[in-house]
């Protein structure tokens, strides 16, 4: 999708510090780091969110995408956190599925 930020950054138009790439999915780290690990992990074929409904192949790549980094990290046996934030309410503000993967820190529950 021409204007979406997430497709640049998948096409090479916007860089990004790219952590792990395969055939389905990109993971490049958040400009905005809200932990000392905190990587996003992107579906290469445009999808706005997880309301619409992505199917189990894009959700399937996208979350062993997320554990790839995690390993990659080396922050899957202390821990780590997957977030997929949809619609407004619940803070997603980039209309490309993305799923977080935060670490090295401890988080609490609830999220806030
Ligand atoms: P959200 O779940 O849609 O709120 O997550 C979007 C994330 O994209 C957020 O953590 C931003 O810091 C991040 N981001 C980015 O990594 N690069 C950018 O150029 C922009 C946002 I704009």
């Amino acid at each position: 999708m021409e204007s979406c930020l997430f497709c640049k950054i998948v096409s090479g138009e916007v860089p990004a510090r790219k952590v792990y790439e395969d055939d389905a999915v990109l993971a490049f780290h958040d400009i905005n780091p809200v932990a000392p690990f905190h990587v996003l992990v992107v579906p290469k074929v445009h999808v706005c969110g997880a309301a619409e409904g992505p199917g189990g192949e894009v959700w399937g790549a996208v979350m062993e995408g997320a554990v790839r980094v995690a390993e990659l990290l080396g922050v899957n046996r202390e821990g780590f956190r997957l977030v997929v934030n949809s619609g407004e309410q619940a803070g997603q503000t980039i209309p490309h599925l993305h799923v977080h993967v935060l670490a090295g820190r401890r988080f609490n529950w609830p999220p806030g």
